[in-house]
């Protein structure tokens, strides 16, 4: 039975600015405060959606969130109508209305973690939401990321979805950006990849010393057990502290995978060899060929791959066998990468082909082309279970470039969060979108 990777793309939602809400994440805060385009950045997103659907990958899309999360800020304290929960906000606690505006539910490849049919214990595909408990903006995300996937994914026969990991640090979860799956077909068992910044609750490992390692190890661990995933299809590994002091915040800015191959840098991993073994052995067990490319640090440094975002970049399976790199344009102006990225596709490596795309407006908050899918492997009968309303068609791809026009404003600034008006054009945005992706009613101010 054939099966496919789909990536379910975020859409960027209408409040996208830059709110430098991110420690740790060299562009975030860099680019903190600097007016934001939200309608661009939606369309940079479609148009990539649309050109992996005309190259014939099978795509979808993942609704944005209810913002500013006005319900958050009543927890935090904050009465009235919701217009005065904003006006009280903006005027006692602006960094508090900031991060209730963030639009970082559109990096779906912090949305949570999937295990594809092959590899569970119960043969059904289970998603886990992520907790991102790391950042107070991101910690919102998982009950409406919830409600969605199990929108989209609604058919209990072939999806399992568990609740976010305990929201607590010990056990903080960034979903897909690290985890990652090899196998030697989509729908074969595979040996899913899971990648910690640190212990919780071991003190024997080592931490960054500079920027916080959002995922742990008890974390990962955890998502494993409730997947049921075997220990010959599971291997964890540390990352290098080093790197995360560096800015590589996730797995996915150091490393990516896909099929039989890792594409990653020399520095990522703490012990690389014999994490380089053991998914091997692993993925030999179950018939496959592991490959991995190790881009050398005096090629490409952890600092150039931090700034051109080289490997949080899309590698995909082309029919013949060989495969294709999706890399953001930053990866063009950085001559090192690109020089790199040049002998490489013409070395005759795994990697035949580069396409570049531009994404600046996700990429100056530090969201490059892996963050912004989240990747479900599924076959052909789970395919078939997927709510129709979300795979992208060019029907869809035109409908959503008009409601984008008609409802996203083309600059904001932190002081339009205080606008009242936002709310309104906000939730007026996804009554349409949930129409027109057939999810229901998901949203806070549709369920009350
Ligand atoms: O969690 N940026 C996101 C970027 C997430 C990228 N995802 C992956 N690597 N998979 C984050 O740091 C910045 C928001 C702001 O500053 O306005 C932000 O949340």
């Amino acid at each position: 039975m054939t099966a496919h990777e789909v990536n379910f793309d975020g859409l960027v939602g209408p409040t996208h600015n830059y709110g430098g809400l991110s420690y740790g994440n060299v562009a975030s805060q860099s680019n903190s405060q600097q007016g934001s385009n939200p309608k661009e950045a939606a369309k940079q997103g479609l148009a990539k959606m649309k050109a992996l659907m005309e190259m014939g990958y099978v795509q979808g899309v993942l609704a944005p969130q209810e913002r500013p999360d006005v319900a958050g800020l009543r927890s935090l304290g904050f009465t009235g109508s919701d217009a005065q929960v904003i006006a009280a906000a903006a005027r006692d606690a602006m960094p508090l209305l900031v991060a209730s505006c963030s639009a970082s539910s559109m990096w779906v490849a912090n949305a949570a973690t999937v295990s594809p049919s092959a590899d569970t214990a119960d043969g059904r595909v289970h998603f886990t939401a992520a907790n991102l408990n790391c950042k107070y903006h991101r910690s919102l995300e998982h009950p409406t990321t919830s409600r969605v996937l199990s929108a989209m994914f609604a058919d209990a026969r072939h999806f399992a979805h568990h609740a976010a990991l305990p929201a607590v640090a010990q056990f903080g979860d960034e979903g897909a950006a690290n985890h990652t799956r090899f196998c030697r077909d989509y729908g074969e068992a595979g040996v899913e990849f899971f990648v910690y910044g640190r212990s919780a609750f071991d003190n024997r490992y080592p931490a960054p010393q500079r920027y916080p390692a959002r995922q742990t190890l008890e974390a990962s661990q955890a998502v494993a057990r409730l997947h049921g995933l075997s220990e010959a299809g599971v291997v964890f590994a540390q990352q290098n502290p080093s790197v995360i002091d560096q800015g590589v915040f996730h797995n996915d800015v150091i490393a990516v995978g896909n099929g039989e191959l890792l594409f990653h840098h020399q520095d990522a991993f703490l012990n690389t060899d014999q994490v380089v073994t053991e998914l091997a052995d692993k993925l030999a067990a179950r018939g496959g060929d592991f490959r991995a490319i190790s881009v050398p640090r005096d090629q490409v440094s952890v600092d150039d791959a931090v700034r051109s975002y080289l490997f949080n970049s899309q590698l995909l399976s082309r029919v013949d066998g060989s495969m294709l790199l999706i890399v953001p344009e930053e990866c063009r102006s950085n001559s090192r990468v690109w020089d790199y990225l040049s002998a490489l596709t013409s070395d005759k490596s795994a990697i035949s082909e580069v396409r570049v795309f531009d994404l600046k407006q996700s990429m100056q908050n530090g969201g490059g082309p892996a963050c912004l899918r989240l990747r479900v492997a599924l076959n052909q009968a789970e395919l078939a279970a997927v709510n129709p309303g979300v795979i992208m068609t060019p029907a869809l791809y035109d409908r959503l470039n008009v409601w984008v026009d008609r409802h996203y404003r083309d600059r904001l600034v932190e002081t339009d969060l205080a606008d009242p008006q936002l709310l309104d054009e906000c939730r007026s945005a996804l009554d349409e979108l949930t129409q027109i992706l057939k999810l229901g009613a998901i949203y806070p101010f549709q369920l009350i």
